[in-house]
Protein backbone atom coordinates (compact mmCIF):
# COMPACT_ATOMS: atom_id res chain seq x y z
CA UNK A 1 0.00 0.00 0.00
CA UNK A 2 2.83 2.47 0.94
CA UNK A 3 4.74 1.08 -2.40
CA UNK A 4 1.29 1.72 -4.58
CA UNK A 5 1.04 5.41 -2.17
CA UNK A 6 4.65 6.48 -3.40
CA UNK A 7 3.93 5.31 -6.63
CA UNK A 8 0.55 7.59 -7.24
CA UNK A 9 2.60 10.57 -5.36
CA UNK A 10 -0.16 11.04 -3.20
CA UNK A 11 1.86 12.76 0.43
CA UNK A 12 -1.02 12.42 2.72
CA UNK A 13 -1.11 9.04 2.05
CA UNK A 14 2.05 7.97 2.00
CA UNK A 15 2.20 10.33 5.19
CA UNK A 16 -0.50 8.56 7.09
CA UNK A 17 1.09 4.69 6.42
CA UNK A 18 4.09 5.69 6.90
CA UNK A 19 2.78 7.54 10.83
CA UNK A 20 0.66 4.47 10.75
CA UNK A 21 3.27 1.76 10.63
CA UNK A 22 5.85 3.74 13.38
CA UNK A 23 2.88 3.83 15.65
CA UNK A 24 2.29 0.01 15.25
CA UNK A 25 6.13 -0.80 16.05
CA UNK A 26 7.42 -1.25 12.18
CA UNK A 27 11.02 -0.64 12.30
CA UNK A 28 11.52 2.78 10.06
CA UNK A 29 14.46 1.01 7.94
CA UNK A 30 11.31 -0.92 6.65
CA UNK A 31 8.54 1.32 5.93
CA UNK A 32 12.32 3.29 4.56
CA UNK A 33 12.57 0.59 2.33
CA UNK A 34 8.91 0.44 1.26
CA UNK A 35 9.02 4.37 0.35
CA UNK A 36 12.40 3.40 -1.70
CA UNK A 37 10.30 0.82 -3.73
CA UNK A 38 7.85 3.31 -4.52
CA UNK A 39 10.83 5.57 -6.10
CA UNK A 40 11.96 2.77 -7.85
CA UNK A 41 8.01 2.45 -9.39
CA UNK A 42 7.98 6.44 -9.88
CA UNK A 43 11.66 6.22 -11.64
CA UNK A 44 10.46 3.87 -13.74
CA UNK A 45 7.41 5.37 -15.00
CA UNK A 46 10.20 8.51 -15.49
CA UNK A 47 11.31 5.95 -17.41
CA UNK A 48 8.54 5.27 -19.82
CA UNK A 49 7.38 8.74 -20.27
CA UNK A 50 4.54 8.62 -18.21
CA UNK A 51 6.43 10.99 -15.32
CA UNK A 52 8.61 14.02 -15.66
CA UNK A 53 11.15 15.65 -13.52
CA UNK A 54 8.38 17.81 -11.83
CA UNK A 55 7.05 14.66 -10.50
CA UNK A 56 10.80 13.13 -9.63
CA UNK A 57 10.78 16.19 -7.78
CA UNK A 58 7.49 15.55 -6.07
CA UNK A 59 9.02 12.40 -5.34
CA UNK A 60 11.90 13.52 -3.29
CA UNK A 61 9.92 16.06 -1.49
CA UNK A 62 7.59 12.89 -0.66
CA UNK A 63 10.82 11.27 0.70
CA UNK A 64 11.93 13.88 2.66
CA UNK A 65 8.83 14.76 4.35
CA UNK A 66 9.02 10.84 5.77
CA UNK A 67 12.49 11.05 6.52
CA UNK A 68 11.69 14.12 8.82
CA UNK A 69 9.14 11.67 10.64
CA UNK A 70 12.08 9.41 11.57
CA UNK A 71 14.51 11.37 14.51
CA UNK A 72 18.14 10.80 12.85
CA UNK A 73 21.03 12.51 15.23
CA UNK A 74 22.57 15.83 14.17
CA UNK A 75 24.84 15.69 11.57
CA UNK A 76 27.77 17.16 13.12
CA UNK A 77 30.87 15.93 11.10
CA UNK A 78 33.24 15.63 13.16
CA UNK A 79 37.46 15.33 12.51
CA UNK A 80 37.89 11.62 13.62
CA UNK A 81 35.42 9.68 11.86
CA UNK A 82 35.27 6.06 10.53
CA UNK A 83 33.55 6.27 7.66
CA UNK A 84 33.53 9.14 4.65
CA UNK A 85 30.39 9.32 2.45
CA UNK A 86 28.97 11.14 -0.44
CA UNK A 87 27.43 11.13 -3.60
CA UNK A 88 30.15 11.30 -6.48
CA UNK A 89 30.88 13.54 -9.13
CA UNK A 90 28.33 15.07 -11.10
CA UNK A 91 25.51 13.14 -9.30
CA UNK A 92 22.97 15.00 -7.33
CA UNK A 93 20.98 12.27 -5.65
CA UNK A 94 21.30 12.62 -2.11
CA UNK A 95 18.34 10.41 0.07
CA UNK A 96 19.49 7.37 -0.09
CA UNK A 97 23.06 8.66 1.01
CA UNK A 98 21.30 10.83 3.73
CA UNK A 99 19.25 7.97 5.41
CA UNK A 100 22.46 5.82 4.96
CA UNK A 101 24.73 8.58 6.60
CA UNK A 102 21.39 9.23 9.06
CA UNK A 103 21.29 5.36 10.11
CA UNK A 104 25.21 4.53 10.58
CA UNK A 105 25.20 7.78 12.74
CA UNK A 106 22.22 6.56 15.21
CA UNK A 107 24.33 3.61 15.66
CA UNK A 108 26.63 5.58 16.81
CA UNK A 109 28.92 5.12 13.73
CA UNK A 110 31.15 8.22 13.11
CA UNK A 111 30.28 9.95 9.92
CA UNK A 112 32.17 12.37 7.56
CA UNK A 113 29.16 13.36 4.80
CA UNK A 114 30.95 15.15 1.98
CA UNK A 115 27.46 15.90 0.08
CA UNK A 116 26.53 15.36 -3.57
CA UNK A 117 28.95 16.06 -6.83
CA UNK A 118 31.93 15.28 -4.79
CA UNK A 119 35.61 15.00 -6.82
CA UNK A 120 37.45 12.35 -6.28
CA UNK A 121 40.40 14.96 -4.49
CA UNK A 122 38.06 15.83 -2.14
CA UNK A 123 37.27 12.75 -0.83
CA UNK A 124 40.81 11.74 -0.83
CA UNK A 125 41.17 14.62 1.29
CA UNK A 126 39.06 13.48 3.77
CA UNK A 127 40.12 10.34 4.09
CA UNK A 128 43.49 11.50 5.03
CA UNK A 129 41.78 14.45 7.41
CA UNK A 130 39.52 12.14 9.17
CA UNK A 131 41.56 9.02 8.85
CA UNK A 132 38.09 6.61 8.64
CA UNK A 133 38.96 3.77 7.12
CA UNK A 134 35.60 3.11 5.19
CA UNK A 135 34.97 5.23 2.08
CA UNK A 136 31.11 5.04 0.90
CA UNK A 137 30.57 6.26 -2.30
CA UNK A 138 26.65 6.96 -3.53
CA UNK A 139 25.88 6.80 -6.86
CA UNK A 140 22.13 6.36 -9.11
CA UNK A 141 23.31 7.81 -12.57
CA UNK A 142 25.15 5.72 -15.34
CA UNK A 143 28.04 8.10 -15.68
CA UNK A 144 28.59 8.10 -11.71
CA UNK A 145 29.88 4.34 -12.30
CA UNK A 146 33.49 6.34 -13.95
CA UNK A 147 33.00 8.74 -11.07
CA UNK A 148 33.61 6.44 -8.86
CA UNK A 149 36.25 4.46 -10.92
CA UNK A 150 37.92 7.37 -10.88
CA UNK A 151 37.62 8.04 -6.70
CA UNK A 152 39.22 4.54 -6.30
CA UNK A 153 41.41 5.22 -8.80
CA UNK A 154 42.36 8.63 -6.73
CA UNK A 155 42.27 6.36 -3.36
CA UNK A 156 45.22 4.21 -5.22
CA UNK A 157 47.34 7.43 -6.74
CA UNK A 158 47.27 8.31 -2.67
CA UNK A 159 48.69 5.54 -1.35
CA UNK A 160 45.73 4.69 0.66
CA UNK A 161 43.95 2.16 -0.86
CA UNK A 162 45.18 -1.08 1.12
CA UNK A 163 43.86 0.41 4.72
CA UNK A 164 40.81 2.04 3.21
CA UNK A 165 37.31 -0.39 2.37
CA UNK A 166 35.60 0.92 -0.38
CA UNK A 167 31.67 0.37 -0.71
CA UNK A 168 29.16 1.75 -3.16
CA UNK A 169 25.56 2.13 -3.05
CA UNK A 170 22.86 3.43 -4.72
CA UNK A 171 22.16 1.71 -8.54
CA UNK A 172 24.95 -0.88 -7.85
CA UNK A 173 25.83 -4.54 -8.37
CA UNK A 174 28.64 -6.55 -8.14
CA UNK A 175 29.10 -6.20 -11.83
CA UNK A 176 29.62 -2.49 -11.00
CA UNK A 177 31.49 -3.14 -8.09
CA UNK A 178 34.31 -4.69 -10.32
CA UNK A 179 34.27 -2.30 -12.68
CA UNK A 180 34.75 0.21 -9.96
CA UNK A 181 37.21 -1.33 -7.88
CA UNK A 182 35.32 -1.42 -4.83
CA UNK A 183 35.56 -4.28 -1.74
CA UNK A 184 31.91 -4.09 -1.43
CA UNK A 185 28.21 -3.11 -2.69
CA UNK A 186 25.28 -2.46 -0.90
CA UNK A 187 21.57 -3.14 -1.60
CA UNK A 188 20.57 -0.94 0.34
CA UNK A 189 21.32 0.86 3.61
CA UNK A 190 20.16 -1.50 6.19
CA UNK A 191 22.82 -4.00 3.96
CA UNK A 192 25.38 -1.28 4.61
CA UNK A 193 25.01 -0.67 8.09
CA UNK A 194 25.42 -3.95 9.16
CA UNK A 195 28.16 -4.18 6.41
CA UNK A 196 30.01 -1.41 8.30
CA UNK A 197 29.26 -2.35 11.83
CA UNK A 198 31.18 -5.02 10.78
CA UNK A 199 33.97 -3.87 9.59
CA UNK A 200 34.12 -1.36 12.27
CA UNK A 201 33.76 -3.36 15.63
CA UNK A 202 33.66 -7.37 13.71
CA UNK A 203 29.97 -8.03 14.98
CA UNK A 204 27.12 -9.38 13.16
CA UNK A 205 27.84 -11.61 10.02
CA UNK A 206 31.13 -12.61 8.90
CA UNK A 207 29.62 -13.28 5.06
CA UNK A 208 27.87 -10.70 3.32
CA UNK A 209 25.85 -11.07 0.31
CA UNK A 210 27.64 -7.72 -1.05
CA UNK A 211 31.36 -8.79 -0.89
C1 LIG B 1 14.23 11.36 -6.64
C2 LIG B 1 15.00 11.26 -7.94
C3 LIG B 1 15.60 12.43 -8.43
C4 LIG B 1 15.64 13.74 -7.63
C5 LIG B 1 16.79 13.62 -6.61
C6 LIG B 1 16.54 14.44 -5.36
C7 LIG B 1 17.60 14.18 -4.31
N1 LIG B 1 17.80 15.20 -3.48
O1 LIG B 1 18.20 13.13 -4.23
C8 LIG B 1 15.92 14.78 -8.77
C9 LIG B 1 14.58 15.28 -9.29
C10 LIG B 1 16.78 15.97 -8.40
C11 LIG B 1 16.55 13.88 -9.84
C12 LIG B 1 17.33 14.38 -10.88
C13 LIG B 1 17.78 13.60 -11.93
N2 LIG B 1 17.54 12.32 -12.14
CO1 LIG B 1 16.77 11.18 -10.80
N3 LIG B 1 15.74 9.90 -9.78
C14 LIG B 1 15.10 10.02 -8.65
C15 LIG B 1 14.44 8.65 -8.29
C16 LIG B 1 12.95 8.70 -8.69
C17 LIG B 1 14.51 8.19 -6.86
C18 LIG B 1 15.92 8.17 -6.23
C19 LIG B 1 15.78 8.01 -4.74
O2 LIG B 1 15.91 8.97 -4.00
N4 LIG B 1 15.41 6.78 -4.29
C20 LIG B 1 15.16 6.50 -2.87
C21 LIG B 1 16.48 6.21 -2.13
C22 LIG B 1 16.24 5.94 -0.64
O3 LIG B 1 17.00 5.03 -2.72
P1 LIG B 1 18.52 4.90 -3.15
O4 LIG B 1 19.07 6.20 -3.60
O5 LIG B 1 18.64 3.73 -4.06
O6 LIG B 1 19.27 4.58 -1.80
C23 LIG B 1 19.09 3.36 -1.10
C24 LIG B 1 20.19 2.34 -1.39
O7 LIG B 1 20.63 2.38 -2.75
C25 LIG B 1 21.24 2.65 -0.37
N5 LIG B 1 22.32 3.60 -0.68
C26 LIG B 1 22.33 4.71 -1.45
N6 LIG B 1 23.53 5.29 -1.44
C27 LIG B 1 24.32 4.54 -0.64
C28 LIG B 1 25.67 4.69 -0.28
C29 LIG B 1 26.26 3.73 0.55
C30 LIG B 1 27.68 3.88 0.92
C31 LIG B 1 25.48 2.65 1.03
C32 LIG B 1 26.09 1.64 1.92
C33 LIG B 1 24.14 2.51 0.70
C34 LIG B 1 23.57 3.46 -0.14
O8 LIG B 1 20.52 3.16 0.74
C35 LIG B 1 19.26 3.70 0.37
C36 LIG B 1 18.18 3.09 1.25
O9 LIG B 1 18.12 1.71 1.14
C37 LIG B 1 15.28 7.68 -9.20
C38 LIG B 1 14.62 6.35 -9.57
C39 LIG B 1 15.27 5.15 -8.89
N7 LIG B 1 14.91 3.99 -9.34
O10 LIG B 1 16.08 5.26 -8.02
C40 LIG B 1 15.59 8.59 -10.40
C41 LIG B 1 16.82 8.30 -11.27
C42 LIG B 1 18.01 7.89 -10.44
N8 LIG B 1 17.11 9.65 -11.92
C43 LIG B 1 17.43 9.55 -13.12
C44 LIG B 1 17.72 10.65 -13.95
C45 LIG B 1 17.93 10.36 -15.44
C46 LIG B 1 17.83 11.95 -13.43
C47 LIG B 1 18.23 13.23 -14.20
C48 LIG B 1 19.39 13.07 -15.21
C49 LIG B 1 16.95 13.77 -14.85
C50 LIG B 1 17.15 14.99 -15.74
N9 LIG B 1 16.84 14.78 -17.02
O11 LIG B 1 17.56 16.03 -15.30
C51 LIG B 1 18.62 14.16 -13.04
C52 LIG B 1 20.12 14.02 -12.68
C53 LIG B 1 20.65 15.14 -11.83
C54 LIG B 1 22.09 14.83 -11.40
N10 LIG B 1 23.07 15.41 -12.07
O12 LIG B 1 22.30 14.06 -10.48
C55 LIG B 1 17.50 8.10 -13.61
C56 LIG B 1 18.94 7.61 -13.76
C57 LIG B 1 19.11 6.75 -14.98
C58 LIG B 1 20.53 6.34 -15.19
N11 LIG B 1 20.72 5.03 -15.19
O13 LIG B 1 21.43 7.13 -15.35
C59 LIG B 1 16.62 7.36 -12.54
C60 LIG B 1 17.04 5.90 -12.30
C61 LIG B 1 15.15 7.41 -13.06
C62 LIG B 1 14.94 6.56 -14.31
N12 LIG B 1 14.49 5.32 -14.13
O14 LIG B 1 15.17 7.02 -15.40
N13 LIG B 1 16.25 12.58 -9.63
Amino acid sequence: MLVTAVQKLDEDKVVRLFELGLKEGISPVILIEEVRKGMDKVGEMYQHGSYYIADLIMAALIFKHVLSLVPLPDPGNGRMAHIVIGTVEEDIHDIGKNVTAGLLRSMGINVCDLGVDVKPETFVAALKDTQAKILGLSGLLTSSYDAMKRTVMAVEAAGLRDRIKIIIGGLVNDDIKEYVGADYWAKDCADGVDLCDFLITGAGQAAFHCQ
